[in-house]
């Protein structure tokens, strides 16, 4: 079985923190190969495919905005069920309700902020990184 690969993004709010490196580190760390990283400004027509299955939902528009508000880290990562397990070190969606050891439970803050200041986001299926990979790695 060929390794399996995953879209990464290090939201604004971890760009402007300057967690870009940790982030890396920790999934380089865990085992994981970074094959391919660039820094990037989202365009709305990005975010809106990139969102797709939350278009329409409250919390679109103020997430929109957000992934707007400034440059964006994408990568790919490569290895052995890596989607799976970049979705556990990044933790749940809240980092509050996130477990401490994870990317969002140790690293994120949500008090006064929104949750979609969460750090990271990263593809869930087989099917959203191949098309996630081609948004941001057209
Ligand atoms: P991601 O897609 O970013 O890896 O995060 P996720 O799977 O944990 O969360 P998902 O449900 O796909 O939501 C995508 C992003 O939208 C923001 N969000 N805001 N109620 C809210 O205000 C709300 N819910 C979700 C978060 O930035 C979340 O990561
Ligand atoms: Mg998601």
């Amino acid at each position: 079985m060929s390794a399996e690969r995953t879209l990464v993004l290090i939201k604004p709010d971890g760009v402007s923190r300057a967690l870009s490196g940790t982030i890396l580190s920790r999934v380089e760390a865990k085992g994981y190969t970074l094959v391919d990283l660039k820094m990037v400004s989202a365009t709305r027509a990005m975010l809106e495919e990139h969102y797709e299955e939350h278009v329409g939902k409250p919390f679109f528009e103020p997430l929109v905005e957000f992934m707007l508000s400034g440059p964006i880290v994408a990568a790919i990562f490569e290895g052995e069920r890596v989607i799976e397990g970049f979705r556990s070190l990044a933790g749940a969606t809240e980092p509050t309700a996130a477990a401490p050891g994870t990317i969002r439970g140790d690293l994120g803050r949500d008090w006064g902020l929104k949750v979609q200041q969460n750090l990271v986001h990263g593809s869930d299926s087989a099917e959203s990184a191949q098309r996630e990979m081609g948004i941001w790695f057209a």
